[in-house]
């Protein structure tokens, strides 16, 4: 089901482009590949002009990280397995540190992003959300950096809907940013119901969902 709003809004100086994982290995042919998920590329490149601050975040494991199903033996991917911080659904290898996968979309433009968060960098810990790793406690840092910067409504798109974009978006909520979810710069990886879950998710947490910026 997609949003029906078209926003037409008056963007300002608080507001930021939140651009959650547009990567190789998220995209067609890569290793996690999301269906479509080049095609957010010219919708964000698009909606990218028309933001004064725009910033990124890009998925960032060591080999071995934890939460690849090739790390846990016998286990196969997405597969769901308890960790120290809670349940954690296994992947693919992808976005491995230095690597094509880990690379943003070569057509992505990234000239204008004023920050480049990078996440899941730790071994033993995963991490959705631009704003706190899986435990859901570890900041990134990228609070204090809007906060600091006087920005305080976020928009949302990129990869995945469902996953990094998900935590995000209600990361940023509980974290007291006004926040909109841009649907048609998003794709899902829907996995056993996790887009459902998500969209209710986003609306218990007071998300706002459009279709685009008109
Ligand atoms: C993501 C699964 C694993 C995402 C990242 O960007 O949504 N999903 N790592
Ligand atoms: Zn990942």
């Amino acid at each position: 089901m997609m949003g029906k709003t078209n926003m037409q809004m008056r963007l300002g100086d608080d507001d930021l482009l939140l651009i959650i994982d547009v990567q190789n290995d998220f995209c067609p042919g890569g290793a996690l590949a999301v269906a479509d998920g080049d095609a957010v590329v010219p919708v964000i490149n698009r909606l990218a002009e028309r933001f004064n601050h725009v910033v990124l975040t890009q998925d960032w494991h060591p080999p071995g990280h934890s939460s690849f199903a090739t790390s846990h033996p016998g286990a196969a991917a997405f597969d769901t397995i308890s960790m120290p911080y809670g349940q954690q659904t296994l992947w693919p290898d992808h976005c491995i540190q230095g690597t094509p996968g880990a690379a943003f979309h070569p057509q992505l433009a990234t000239d204008r992003a004023e920050l480049v968060i990078r996440k899941g960098f730790r071994a033993a810990i995963d991490s959705y959300s631009a704003f706190h790793e899986n435990d859901r406690r570890t900041p990134t840092g990228l609070a204090g950096y809007l906060r600091e910067r006087g920005l305080r409504r976020i928009f949302l798109v990129g990869l995945a809907t469902d996953y990094c974009v998900y935590y995000s978006a209600v990361d940023a909520r509980r974290l007291g940013f006004d926040t909109v979810l841009v649907e048609a710069g998003c794709r899902a990886i829907d996995l056993a119901g996790s887009l459902d879950a998500a969209w209710a998710g986003m609306a218990d947490a007071g998300v706002q969902r459009v279709n685009d910026l008109g």
